[in-house]
């Protein structure tokens, strides 16, 4: 059964090509540097968005025509997993992600939904022998069932803490059972509608239990999986606790994890916490603590996480530019946590769709390559910070001075000069950069 009959596998066919089924710039066996494009840019595809997700919004109904909506219950997880890897082949990626709800359906009780999970765990690893699709990371849905109406691990009833933990335990379990490189947690109800009712250092406290629990769990069952904290500010809770990098790092070194977790970084959370994405991953970067991303972009003109399929090419160069000086992204990937526009519902969507985000990374890796082999923007920090290199400067780096010796100094200067920062000339030489990198092709 072919859920793709319109589709063959995609092939790179270079930045000439008008097939609209081919990548003209995502050529998995280029080397950049001393590794394949394939093997830097480690891209997943998330299952939700791409097999479960109907495109439906808050006013309007699912518009996605999916060929494998025809069926029910398991006969429909059934026939995403088939779809799935069909898609996978043809797409020639190596990676997805899911959450626990879009491979199989809840049952009426947990064991229901654990054995649910079996049956499909059991087909997917079936299709996994002869797929070359190896799993990113999987997460547990513990936002959308109104039993996390409170929160999961930060509810105020004990009862869905447990809850939680035993589907996040399962989920260690199946992580294990289909060798998952990493394991993601993204809290969407860990957090607050209101303080008038919630006791915010408790809930803390717990999330921090319940992450050590998880850690602990891994190591017990021999899963040395990668842990993932993906964070976010707000929606669907007014206020999240993992609310940005900044603040997830603060609250792991609070609770001691900091040695067990890296970040899961969403370029559309970023921007909602009011960062670009390249802060994000920065900031990650520099205290080592970049794992993996969440590929896909927001709409200044929206303002909610719109998800969308990323293809500015700005943004994915100083992704990219982040992800090299990182030493890439070792177990991480750059999983599209991105859907189709509601407008956009034919099944060869996903491939439109796709095609275009790998294209956009596969930009941006290539200019991004060429600044850092440049050294255009490390040339530009390291003159622009030189004064600490020398004299009183790299006394005060060095520790070797204290305020005494500095208001000496100061009091010494008879003018203080400071020189351009060229932000315009350095978007230009970007922008130049960006122009030319296939001006031979
Ligand atoms: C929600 C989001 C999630 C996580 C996994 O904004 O990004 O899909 O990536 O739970
Ligand atoms: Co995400």
């Amino acid at each position: 059964m072919s859920y793709f009959t319109n589709v063959n596998k995609i092939n790179y066919e270079g930045p000439k090509s008008t097939n609209p089924f081919a990548f003209k710039f995502y050529n998995p066996e280029e080397k950049i540097g001393d590794k394949t494009m394939e093997e830097i840019l480690r891209f997943g595809v998330a299952y939700w968005h791409t097999f479960t997700e109907d495109l439906s919004d808050p006013f309007g109904a699912s518009t996605a025509i999916r060929p494998w909506d025809k069926y029910k219950g398991m006969d429909l997880a059934k026939a995403r997993v088939e779809a799935a890897f069909e898609f996978f082949e043809k797409l020639n990626v190596p990676y997805f992600c899911f959450h626990d709800v879009d491979i199989a359906p809840e049952g009426s009780t947990l064991k229901e939904s654990n054995e649910n999970l079996d049956t499909i765990v059991s087909m997917m690893k079936d299709y996994m022998k002869d797929s070359k699709t190896k799993l990113l990371w999987n997460t547990a849905n513990n936002f959308t069932h109104p039993r996390f109406v409170h929160g999961a691990a930060s509810s105020n009833n004990a009862d869905v803490f447990a809850y939680a933990a035993a589907k996040v335990k399962k989920g260690l379990e199946i992580s294990k059972e289909l060798g998952g490189e990493n394991y993601v947690f993204w809290g969407g109800r860990e957090g607050y509608e209101t303080l008038l009712n919630t006791d915010m250092k408790l809930e803390m406290d717990n999330l921090g239990r319940f992450y050590h629990m998880a850690v602990d769990y891994a190591q017990e069952i021999g899963n040395d999986v990668q842990f993932l904290i993906e964070p976010k500010p707000k929606e669907p809770m007014k206020h999240l606790y993992d609310f940005d990098v900044a603040t997830g790092f603060a609250f792991l070194q609070n609770y001691n994890l900091q040695d067990h977790f890296k970040f899961n970084i969403e370029a559309n959370h970023a921007t909602l916490a009011g960062h670009t994405f390249e802060h994000e991953l920065n900031y990650a970067r520099v205290n080592n603590m970049l794992g993996s991303v969440d590929a896909n972009q927001g709409d200044t003109l929206l303002g909610w996480d719109t998800d969308e399929f990323p293809t500015d090419l700005y943004s994915t160069t100083l992704a990219m530019y982040e992800i090299i000086k990182n030493g890439g992204l070792g177990r991480g990937g750059l999983n599209f946590d991105a859907k189709a526009r509601r407008g956009s519902f034919d099944p060869e969507d996903l491939f439109h769709a796709h095609i275009a985000g790998m294209d956009s990374f596969a930009v941006g890796l290539r200019v991004a390559k060429k600044l850092v082999d440049d050294n255009v923007l490390d040339g530009i920090v390291d003159d622009r910070y030189k004064s600490y290199t020398e004299g009183i400067g790299l006394d005060i780096v060095e520790g070797k001075t204290d305020f005494r010796e500095l208001e000496k100094h100061a009091l010494g200067l008879t003018e203080v000069k400071n020189e351009s920062g060229k932000l315009e000339h350095i978007k230009a030489t970007i922008n130049q950069y960006l122009l030319q990198a296939y001006a031979a092709d």
